[in-house]
């Protein structure tokens, strides 16, 4: 008797657990758009959900009538097939029906999109720069300025130790918001184009070269949101994520104190006057951090990979390439430029390239201060 029902509603049982099983229920949810949390990501939200349905109502209307139609008229129940053409009043009903709906859904749509698209400044206004592979952030009104790094270790991405939790989804430098302020991000490229995305705000704007695309948002939940560059822009992508830190205004406040003085201290790093010693000893670091991955500690580079520097013509006798080479990179080599480091950073990793081992000696000696590098950036006529 039991063993009976079972057989007969096996299948129904099996339906049942498929449909409230609270596991698969969650998954089925995890694969919609997420809810945000700002205003406008709830109204995208809401927007979302409702053409939803009304798809699925059209789809539930269309596929009954349709099934339907095929179950009554089949060769079986008809056998002699009507012949009547044409039928003005179904056509206009299906010309007229459509024609509601769409402007039923247009409706809701416009005023959520006329909101979104407001291009007013905002209390805060952020300018963004999408690079090959990192973003730049300039606070116009602070004068704050800074990039953006992927901070994720290469051991993780290389599969060397466990990914940690934020894997791709961490930076060396949030962007940081007060909440409850209107911020407008003026987004725009460097090199190619890439995409703002911060799913939380329901902000996706295209950055582009000689362009700037604006976008704004209210945060009034502080926190700290992620996202991603959005547009295919080369073979580190998937490697310049978006973190934005959302703080009370007075943390904000200090925040941006904070970073005005370390940008104070920097301009007078780079218009102080620096002897050889001291560049040197800073370079060291710079090197460590940024150039031993191919030139090597010893500076011998790997042979046929990684030119030497210990010795190079560059480092011996050309300190105007020297510059240059660091600021530009080569074309179509794994030399990359470092222009984003600061003027101190580039002068002392050049000057320490330029007396390390042995190659003081060995060539001209010549050192680089922080203030060749900004003559280097002035605009050449
Ligand atoms: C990803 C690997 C890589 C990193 C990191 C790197 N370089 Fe290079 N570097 C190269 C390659 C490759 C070349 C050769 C480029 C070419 O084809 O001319 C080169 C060339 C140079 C040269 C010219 C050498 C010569 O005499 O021809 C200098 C100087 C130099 N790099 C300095 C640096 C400094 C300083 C750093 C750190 C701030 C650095 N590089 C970081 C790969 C790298
Ligand atoms: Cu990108």
């Amino acid at each position: 008797m039991m063993i009976d029902f079972f057989r007969n509603h096996s299948h129904k049982l099996f339906l049942a657990t498929i449909l409230f099983t609270n596991q698969l229920k969650a998954d089925w949810f995890a694969l919609n758009m997420t809810r945000g949390i700002t205003n406008i990501s709830n109204e995208v939200f809401e927007l979302h959900m409702l053409i939803f349905w009304i798809c699925v109502a059209i789809g539930v209307v269309v596929f009954s009538v349709m099934f339907y139609s095929m179950y009554a008229h089949t060769k079986k129940k008809n056998p002699v097939a009507a012949t009547f053409h044409e039928n003005t009043k179904v056509e206009i009903a299906w010309t007229i029906i459509p024609f509601l709906i769409l402007i039923a859904m247009a409706v809701p749509a416009s005023k959520t999109l006329v909101k979104i698209y407001d291009d007013e400044a905002g209390d805060v206004n952020i300018q963004v720069t999408g690079y090959q592979w990192k973003w730049q952030y300039r606070y116009l009104e602070d004068d704050i300025s800074f990039f953006a790094n992927l901070s994720t270790d290469l051991d993780e991405i290389y599969n060397l130790v466990p990914k940690g939790e934020n894997y791709l989804q961490e930076v060396d430098e949030m962007v940081v918001l007060p909440a409850g302020k209107k911020i407008r991000f003026l987004i725009t490229a460097n090199d190619v184009i890439h995409s703002w995305w911060m799913p939380a705000f329901a902000i996706k704007q295209d950055a582009i070269p000689g362009f700037v695309n604006t976008a704004w948002t209210k945060v009034d939940t502080p926190g700290i949101y992620r996202g991603k560059c959005t547009e295919l822009c080369g073979k580190n992508h998937g490697f310049m994520p978006i973190v934005v830190k959302v703080v009370e205004q007075d943390e904000y406040d200090a925040w941006v104190t904070e970073k005005k003085e370390a940008a104070m201290k920097m301009a007078e790093l780079t218009t102080k006057e620096w002897t050889t010693e001291e560049l040197v000893q800073r370079g060291e670091g710079v090197y460590a951090v940024n150039c031993v991955a191919c030139h090597q500690t010893n500076g011998e580079g790997i042979s046929g990979i990684f030119p030497a520097l210990a010795g190079s013509d560059i480092s011996l006798n050309n300190k105007e390439r020297h510059i240059e080479i660091l600021m530009e990179g080569v074309q179509g080599a794994a030399m990359n430029s470092f222009d984003y480091l600061s003027e101190v950073e580039l002068a002392s990793v050049i000057t320490y390239t330029r007396q390390a081992w042995g190659n003081a000696e060995d060539g001209d000696g010549e050192i680089v201060v922080p203030k060749d590098i900004v003559e280097y950036k002035k605009p050449k006529i």
